[in-house]
């Protein structure tokens, strides 16, 4: 905090996002998307993990030579009431989320809140690799499902 920044009742907390952590797609089959984006794109796989929670089969998949930078995020249904099935069924593979990294992600869901922004979660869940996730509604935020994302 420095002398010039605004503070006192009716500021809002500041939103602070890092980095683009990951873009993830919605597929009907991971092991299908997996040699497809390893044959295509040349793109290898560096996590890979069920979330019961979430219901997904997902993986991360590194993007260039740069080991943290943004990865693809290829999110499979792991059971057919899953958030990704319902994707799949309405809009077909494609684009599902856009995720930033955070330091803080309950701070940052708050700064959020106070802009009028639905949250989907009270409080986090565990996300890849024992991530902190929250989301923040496609509606409030351009038709994009963004996603919070506070590494282990
Ligand atoms: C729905 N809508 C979307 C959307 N999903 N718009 C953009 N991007 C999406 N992904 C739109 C619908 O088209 C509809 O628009 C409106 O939102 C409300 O639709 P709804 O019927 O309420 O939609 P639902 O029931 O499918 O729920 C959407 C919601 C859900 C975002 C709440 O998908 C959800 O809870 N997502 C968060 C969890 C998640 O996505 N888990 C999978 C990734 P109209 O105009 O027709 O009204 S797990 C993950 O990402 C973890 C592992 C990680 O990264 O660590």
């Amino acid at each position: 905090m420095t002398a010039s920044e605004p503070t006192g009742p009716g500021v809002l907390p500041a939103v602070e996002l890092l980095r683009i952590d990951h873009v993830g797609v919605a597929v009907p089959d991971l092991d299908a998307a997996l040699q497809f984006y390893a044959e295509t794109f040349g793109m290898h796989c560096v996590h890979q993990e069920t979330n019961e929670e979430q219901g997904v089969r997902e993986a991360m998949l590194a993007v260039g030579p740069d080991p943290d930078g943004p990865r693809l995020q290829v999110l499979a249904p792991a059971s057919p009431d899953s958030a990704i099935a319902k994707f799949l069924g309405r809009s077909g593979p494609g684009l599902q989320q856009l995720a930033y990294t955070v330091r803080d992600v309950e701070a940052t869901a708050e700064a959020l809140r106070a802009r009028g922004l639905r949250l989907l979660y009270d409080t986090p869940r565990r996300g890849t690799a024992g991530s902190r996730i929250n989301f923040v509604h496609p509606k409030d935020a351009g038709g994009v499902l963004v996603e919070l994302v506070e590494p282990a």
